[in-house]
């Protein structure tokens, strides 16, 4: 099949059936300005933000992406070299496939070349919202504490050398001073990671911060700035060479970075923004006054629940999130510590009827053209456990209510950060900040079963929980004497 390289010039050449931009991109203006363009941005915000200007056909809602990070330059690279094109590939579980050109990402700034330039774009007239997608471990939050990490190297250096900064905290500092100086309305950042009221934590952070630099700056922020809370939602893996591939040879597109997702998608902010924003209820997203509610049941039953399939489903050897809900033990195991641990320790949401919800989830994650690899989902587990799972551990306990399934996955994680391996012994990537101190705390466990549960900066003092310490350690024993991980959940129960 003929293909054509991904530019706004090639558009016409593509083949008629795939859905691309319908306004003009030659006028587009951005008063959104993204920190952490990676697959979900793309695949969520981005995708709103281009919906809404095909339905209206204004050009007013685009984004100006930005990359602080020095591993940022190859989306840099790409989007310039694609005109800010690029393909969003839905895949239902059905097999049907809708591929759409995206073309609200009207351009993108690199930090690391030119920080003045990111600072001015922060600050400007235009600049209503700056959204972020930092990563759950990206707030720089102190894992014990919670209150931010003054003892990063990165932070220091932003500290001594606020005019040329590194962190996305340096540079929201410089760019909300220099708006303030310069007497500019005040703007909106809008958190959409996967953080339990994500808008009051970047807020907090934020403020801690600027404290230490200017006082007053803190103080206007405090007052000026708004941070929405907002619950995010779209299963985004990671692109493949195979998708890149498949793109190029049976669609006609040679888009060097396309991003799949599921056709699920879901946004839910509070509306509460300092300098305007994008009608973005037009196009399915949903204000409200409170999202806590919606936030709590995202994340201790999708996110908690990927973790569970994630974390034991690697020490059984799967490799992706709709193999371990095709082993049918694995998968009842799923819906039992949703049913009876995580659900009692969720409020009532609004609208939501939670047992549809949690079939949606099951039907999701079934999803067999999603292939999300468990190494995308244990990622960083040290900055996803903690907020996805132990809350609902900290309900339980204190209800007195079940608490097999989050006890289990906790031993399961201590195995996978002991031995790194299955249960059959073969290797398994782990990929965590926290990987060498999570190691050391497990190495242990043959001597002192409790060991890892010891970890503070990670399990404050779960260790003082008797009903917990006693099934931990028969958890954990169990899966040193090779038992497999799926009869521990079905047996204590
Ligand atoms: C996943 C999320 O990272 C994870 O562990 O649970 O990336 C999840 O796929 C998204 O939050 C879905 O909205």
């Amino acid at each position: 099949m003929p293909h054509h390289s991904l530019t706004q010039a090639n558009l016409s050449a593509l083949p008629p059936e795939i859905k691309r931009p319908l306004y003009d991109r030659t006028c587009l203006k951005t008063p959104i300005v993204h920190i952490g363009v990676g697959g979900f941005h793309r695949s969520h915000e981005a995708a709103y933000s281009d919906a809404l200007m095909n339905q209206t056909g204004s050009s007013d809602y685009g984004i100006c992406g930005i990359g602080l990070r020095e591993e940022d330059r190859k989306i840099a690279d790409i989007l310039k070299a694609q005109d800010g094109l690029y393909t969003l590939i839905e895949k239902a579980p059905d097999n049907r496939i809708s591929n759409r050109v995206i073309g609200s990402i009207a351009d993108f700034l690199l930090g690391p070349d030119n920080p003045s330039a990111v600072i001015q774009k922060i600050a400007h007239s235009d600049t209503q919202i700056v959204s972020l997608t930092i990563t759950e471990g990206g707030y720089n939050q102190h894992p014990s504490t919670g209150e931010f990490d003054f003892s990063q190297p990165t932070i220091q250096h932003d500290l001594a050398h606020p005019e040329s900064p590194t962190t996305v905290f340096g540079y929201l500092a410089a760019g909300l001073r220099a708006r303030r100086e310069a007497g500019r309305p005040s703007l909106t950042i809008l958190s959409c990671d996967n953080i339990q009221h994500n808008g009051d934590v970047t807020k907090r952070m934020l403020c801690a911060y600027v404290e230490r630099l200017d006082p007053e700056l803190a103080s206007w922020i405090e007052t000026e700035v708004t941070f929405p809370n907002a619950m995010v939602d779209r299963i985004t893996p990671v692109t493949t060479s195979e998708d890149i591939k498949w793109l190029k040879d049976s669609v006609g597109i040679a888009d060097q970075w396309p991003v799949t997702c599921e056709p699920f998608c879901q946004w839910v902010i509070e509306d509460h923004f300092a300098h305007g924003r994008p009608p973005w209820e037009d196009v399915g997203a949903q204000f409200v006054a409170d999202v806590s509610p919606y936030e709590k049941m995202k994340l201790q039953l999708l996110n908690a629940g990927h973790s569970f399939l994630g974390i034991l489903g690697s020490l059984l050897g799967h490799q992706t999130i709709d193999d371990c809900i095709g082993d049918t033990e694995l998968c009842a195991a799923l819906r039992r510590f949703m049913d009876d641990e995580a659900t009692p320790s969720l409020d009532p949401v609004p609208g939501i009827d939670l047992e549809a919800y949690k079939d949606t989830l099951f039907e999701r994650f079934a999803n067999p053209n999603i292939r999300d690899s468990l190494v995308r989902i244990c990622l960083e587990s040290s900055s996803k456990i903690p907020s996805f799972i132990l809350p609902t551990l900290g309900h339980q306990l204190k209800t007195g209510g079940s608490i097999e399934g989050a006890t289990l996955v906790l031993a399961a994680w201590c195995f996978y950060s002991r031995h790194h391996t299955d249960q059959k012994g073969n290797p398994l990537e782990v990929i965590d900040a926290m990987k060498d101190a999570l190691e050391a705390a497990a190495l242990n466990t043959s001597k002192d079963p409790l060991s890892f549960l010891r970890f503070e900066p990670l399990f404050g003092r779960l260790i003082d929980n008797q009903p917990l310490t006693r099934l931990y350690e028969r958890f954990t024993s169990a899966l040193e004497h090779d038992r497999d991980v799926r009869t521990l959940f079905r047996n204590s129960t």
